[in-house]
């Protein structure tokens, strides 16, 4: 018999969904267990990444998009990640109140912090989506700041990343053009109503038309004379701010025809495959290395070869490789 929790959950019931996230965000077993129990019901949704840099207006879009998806009924998940905030402090509650206030339609909004553990901020975002994803949320918009490499991380966990620029922010990252090509399927030059906008734009797609990565980048393109246009990033130039809106309705589509593309070629699925393997290979890598360690301290192998290393007698690769290999010993004999 299904769980009580699940059963709700499956309902799209919100307290069980925000409490399910409490327990995935904790690594509490319980929200484990509900994860595996619900995770045929996954992979439905349609999951949208932004990043960008801090002050970009990733959140105010993000509302902007929430609403509109909202508006054609269909069921909007938010998960923001804010890994500058380890502890559920200011920035992240006042998001939370900034949102509660302004926002109308049926969106489950769900703010995650780090942990402090590596891996753990990614892992969060990765079994919030999962959640948000079994209990019906059509749509899932995922806000990072693009820094460390678990944002490069989460926006893996997106079928569509769009990368958020604003005018006059001299970030790294946004210097960083040629990079920041690889990653985005859509390109917004946020805060069009302000001076030097079309600019950054111009950048942009002068860095996009340079970057042979940026053409068709996801997996399984095929050039154009073996099965029709690739895609190419689109910049798009989109104001939030109330009373200045503007390219919004242009982005919706440039969204919707990157969903589009996916679809027909049969990308849309993989994506989540994809993922879903990622984290079984990371869990693997850790469980794997915990299991071999273990061994290794068991038997002395461990301590013999720290010893060979200390003395140089070995390089770390050597080292590595011995220490696998004395498992392997230890396997065949009975
Ligand atoms: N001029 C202008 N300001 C904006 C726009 N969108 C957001 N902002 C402002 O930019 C600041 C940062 O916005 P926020 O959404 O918190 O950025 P985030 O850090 O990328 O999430 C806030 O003061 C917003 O009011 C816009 O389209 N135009
Ligand atoms: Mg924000």
């Amino acid at each position: 018999m299904r769980d009580q929790w699940a059963e709700k959950l499956l309902a799209g019931d919100r307290l069980a969904l925000a409490r399910a996230i409490t327990w995935v965000e904790n690594e509490d077993e319980r929200g484990l267990s509900l994860l595996q129990e619900v995770f045929p019901h996954t992979g439905k949704a349609w999951v949208i990444g932004l990043t960008g840099a801090p002050g970009a207006g990733k959140s105010t879009l993000l509302l902007r998009l929430a609403e509109a998806f909202s508006k054609e009924d269909l069921k909007v998940g938010v998960v923001a990640v804010d890994p500058s905030s380890p502890f559920t402090g200011g920035a992240l509650l006042g998001d939370r109140v900034r949102w509660q206030r302004r926002i109308a339609g049926d969106i489950f909004f769900r703010s995650l912090a780090s942990r402090g553990r590596l891996g753990g901020l990614s892992r969060a975002a990765y079994d919030a989506i999962r959640l948000m994803d079994a209990a019906g949320r059509q749509v899932i918009l995922v806000e990072t700041v693009g820094v460390g490499q678990a944002e490069v991380d989460i926006m893996h966990a997106a079928h569509t990343v769009v990368v958020v620029l604003a005018p006059g922010l001299g970030d790294d990252i946004q210097a960083n053009k040629a990079g920041i090509a690889e990653i985005g399927d859509i390109f917004v030059v946020h805060k069009a109503d302000r001076e030097g906008a079309s600019d950054t734009a111009r950048d942009m797609r002068m860095a996009l038309g340079l970057s042979p990565e940026a053409r068709g980048r996801r997996e399984g393109y095929t050039p154009p004379e073996e099965g029709g246009p690739a895609w190419f990033p689109p910049v798009f130039l989109v104001s939030s701010l109330s009373g200045k809106e503007r390219g919004l309705e242009t982005l919706m589509t440039g969204l919707y025809q990157h969903r589009r593309y996916l679809e027909a070629r049969g990308l849309f699925g993989e994506r989540v495959t994809e993922e879903d393997r990622r984290r079984m290979e990371e869990v693997l890598s850790e469980e794997a290395l915990r299991w071999v360690m273990e061994r290794a301290k068991e038997d002395g192998t461990l301590e013999e070869v720290l010893e060979a290393l200390k003395r140089k007698d070995v390089d770390p690769r050597t080292a590595a490789r011995r220490i696998l290999g004395g498992i392997g010993e230890e396997k065949r004999v009975p």
